[in-house]
């Protein structure tokens, strides 16, 4: 134990109860992009939800913003230990998004512009777990942080928060994205360790 007595025994911990295991606390907001960053005009930008029947939603920008938008206080957890915490966002939650959308499938793919991949269980993406977030600390969201918008997904590790997100595709089994593919845990869970696989 530090010098700080942080009223945990037994463990090694930072003190911070905000901060999953092994996870430091950055104040910066690191770049992390496999690849060239994709440039997407509002304009050109769509977001869809494909279901296992071929059903398919789509949005434009200009639908997208018209949805009810939310504000987003949360912390997020990178893989590579660095978590930042109280960021704020805006954008429209999930649960808006798959309101009209019928299926029977408990899987997704995120597909990014770029053809970067991510697998997420539906029930980590609804009951007011996961927003497409399109601003940053009250900023439109950088590009290089996934702008026009990007899935927020903050209590999975932050490879599941996919950016420059075009859409989810609902899947009948746990396919592994490009993280997952790769090494990283099917599942993510930054207060598991579900770091590597
Ligand atoms: N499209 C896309 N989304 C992505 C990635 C990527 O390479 N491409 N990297 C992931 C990883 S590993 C992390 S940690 C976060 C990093 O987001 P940031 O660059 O905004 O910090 O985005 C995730 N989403
Ligand atoms: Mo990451």
């Amino acid at each position: 134990m530090g010098i700080i007595s942080s009223g945990f025994h037994g463990k090694r911990r930072t003190g911070n109860p905000a901060l999953p295991p092994g996870q430091y606390e950055t104040a910066s907001f690191p770049v992390l992009t496999a690849g060239p960053a994709p440039y997407i005009a509002n304009a050109d930008w769509e977001f869809f939800i494909r279901t296992e029947t071929g059903q398919r939603r789509a949005w434009s920008w200009e639908e997208f913003l018209a949805l009810p938008q939310v504000d987003i206080q949360t912390d997020i957890h990178c893989v590579t230990s660095w978590s930042k915490l109280g960021t704020s966002w805006r954008g429209v939650s999930l649960d808006t998004l798959f309101e009209d959308v019928e299926t029977t499938s408990e899987f997704t793919t995120a597909h990014s512009y770029g053809g970067y991949t991510t697998n997420v269980p539906l029930q980590d993406l609804l009951d007011g777990q996961a927003w497409v977030a399109w601003e940053f600390g009250g900023e439109p969201l950088e590009r290089a942080h996934g702008g026009p918008a990007r899935l927020l997904v903050p209590h999975l590790y932050f490879w599941k928060s996919a950016k420059w997100i075009n859409g989810i595709e609902l899947m009948p089994h746990d396919v592994a994205g490009f993280w997952e593919s790769n090494g990283y845990h099917i599942n993510g869970d930054p207060w598991r360790e579900e770091r590597y696989s």
